[in-house]
């Protein structure tokens, strides 16, 4: 038998760990996917849209640690990969796309599904190079493979359809390329910088984002040693929030009022492993010490006095040995006490009110919480369940959250599941899908059957793109465009062979949850949830209106976002905006 050009990257894919391949197969990609029928290793997870391969292979590397791979054809197969693509790059996921392209003979041509795939990729990736001879092969695979790791995102390798086909390069041997993390830690000069700064200030906050995955001991003996309360970004909460009494919980728009003061009031604030993005929740005038692997990081949302380029847990270890302990709780105190408060009344928001009908999302949130698994693997849909999953799933360093919380895609609940599953088969993986997010990829549904994928799928039918509406609402905008006259979701589910339960009522919700998961394969439960729930808006339109922005800010830290809607609307009203 011929050995082709994609035999030999099939066994470098084999050789560097890889096990499944998401994706649609086609015309030009057809060569790749034969070469996989060949190898028993390595399983194709065939789904029904190029973009939920793309997210599901996001979902595997967030999960794993590892890289993942998608495939798909020319042209449109590739065009529909982009939107996952974006996802995963954005969260610094290390994710392999093969896109296959048309008969290099023809490139240039105006051919049947010609685009520029190196164009249309290149915002969406860290590496993407068009395969033009074989003999590129496997070293650019390699190549491509280990930028995708060591920079953290989307690799795209470009390789027209004829080139799979094409007898491999005589002596081709594939080289395995593994995760490999470095011990990283800044020099002295700079960590003694940043002790100085540290052992002059009164009141320290940090913020800590994903870059404290697996510095959790580092993160709590650094805010001990500075009395420190801990703020934490919505990456960054399945790492930090657990076995943390300086938790103050989440800051942003969707975040704890605690959160926000702590950083509001602090002398000196330490940025861990966090890009986090709204340059209004960051202090003023205050000295910043940025802690990061990635110096260009460094910075963005804020004047970095002192930046210590490393990880978090070996920056963190080095520094310490140099901080002089303080004494005073005060500012911790006062942060962790705003915190219980703010707590407490969200959750009183979440407490049970059996007769409820719609539901309130906040108790099906904190229900699915309470009756998930202890290693749960949850996702979120970007919209309000995204909401409900920062404010009441709990974290305990066994569970997962992942979600779109970088790129802010809708619809990637579901295809992260299948990725999160594919890859580890027997932990309970939960989707939070909003109505809006579910029909976006609905076909997905089927993809949980054929690969008998026991996702658990819990879908907040609140009969809108409520998330919208909140924004339109805060801005005064009367809300258009949003309804949504849905299908019977649960039916859909078991027409497509899963298991399917409509809950109208609380009484109904506990018993519904606990039959899907403990049902052996893929599960719906549609709750009907309330379309009013208030969560917050997500963009304060009103920053010339003086004083509004930081009113706004306070009335949704407090919980009380309806006096926020009343006050822009009268306040649209008086300036005749509308
Ligand atoms: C692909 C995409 N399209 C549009 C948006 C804008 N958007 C953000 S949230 C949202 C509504 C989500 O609706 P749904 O899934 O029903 O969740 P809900 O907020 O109603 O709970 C929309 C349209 C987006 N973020 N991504
Ligand atoms: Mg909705």
């Amino acid at each position: 038998m011929v050995t082709t050009v994609a035999d030999v990257m099939v066994a470098t894919l084999k050789e560097s760990g890889v096990r499944r391949v998401y994706g649609i197969p086609g015309d030009s990609l057809n060569g790749f996917t034969d070469a996989l029928r060949r190898e028993a290793d390595i399983a194709w997870e065939h789904v029904r849209h190029e973009e939920a391969a793309a997210f599901a292979a996001a979902g595997e590397a967030a999960i794993t640690g590892e890289l993942a791979v998608c495939a798909a054809s020319c042209g449109p197969g590739n065009l529909h990969l982009i939107n996952g693509l974006f996802d995963a790059n954005r969260s610094g996921l290390p994710v392999l796309a093969i896109a296959a392209h048309i008969p290099r003979v023809e490139i240039g041509g105006e051919y049947f599904q010609e685009t520029h795939p190196q164009d249309l990729f290149r915002e969406a990736s860290v590496y993407c190079e068009l395969v033009s001879i074989p003999q590129q092969l496997p070293r650019l695979l390699e190549i491509a493979m280990r930028v995708a790791l060591q920079r953290g995102g989307v690799a795209v390798l470009i390789v027209p359809g004829e080139v799979f086909l094409a007898s491999a390069p005589s002596g081709a041997q594939p080289t395995p390329v593994r995760a490999v993390s470095p011990a990283m830690r800044p020099d002295e000069r700079s960590l003694a910088a940043a002790a100085e700064v540290l052992n002059a200030a009164g009141r320290v906050t940090i913020l800590a984002g994903a870059g404290c995955a697996g510095a959790h001991d580092q993160l709590i003996g650094l805010a001990q040693a500075l009395r420190a309360p801990v703020v934490h970004t919505l990456r960054g909460k399945e790492f930090v929030e657990y076995d943390n009494p300086h938790d103050v919980g989440l800051t942003g728009l969707i975040g704890f009022s605690s959160g926000y003061r702590a950083m509001e009031h602090c002398d000196a604030l330490v940025m861990l492993g966090t890009d986090f993005p709204y340059r209004a929740f960051y202090p003023e005038d205050v000295p910043v010490i940025q802690v990061d692997v990635s110096g260009e990081r460094i910075g963005r949302r804020v004047p970095v006095q002192v930046p210590l380029i490393g990880t978090v847990r070996d920056t963190v270890d080095a520094l310490l040995p140099m901080i002089t302990a303080k004494t005073d709780s005060a500012h911790l105190d006062r942060m962790t006490a705003h915190y219980r408060r703010a707590r407490a009344r969200l959750d009183k928001l979440a407490s049970e009110r059996r007769n409820d009908q719609p539901l309130r999302p906040e108790y099906v949130a904190a229900t699915i919480d309470r009756l998930a698994a202890t290693d749960a693997a949850f996702t979120a849909d970007v919209g309000t369940p995204c909401i409900w999953a920062a404010r009441y799933l709990r974290m305990n360093g066994s569970r997962r959250l992942i979600g779109s919380f970088n790129h802010g895609s809708m619809a990637n609940a579901l295809p992260h599941a299948i990725g999160i599953q594919a890859s580890q088969p027997g932990r309970q993986v939960v989707a939070l899908s909003g109505d809006g997010g579910l029909a976006m990829l609905l076909g997905e549904l089927i993809t949980l059957r054929q690969l008998h994928l026991p996702v658990k799928v819990v879908v907040f039918n609140n009969s809108a793109l409520a998330f919208v509406e909140l924004e339109m609402k805060a801005a005064g905008i009367v809300t258009y465009g949003t309804d949504l006259d849905n299908p019977d979701f649960a039916g859909i589910a078991r027409a497509a062979g899963l298991f399917g339960a409509r809950v109208e009522q609380a009484d109904q919700l506990e018993d519904a949850l606990s039959e899907a998961f403990e049902h052996g394969g893929p599960a719906l439960v549609e709750v009907r949830t309330a379309r009013q729930e208030l969560a917050l808006p997500p963009k304060l339109t009103f920053g010339e209106i003086k004083g509004f922005t930081l009113y706004a800010t306070r009335t949704i830290l407090s919980g009380r976002g309806e006096e926020l809607i009343e006050l822009a609307k009268t306040n649209l009203h008086e300036l005749d905006v509308e």
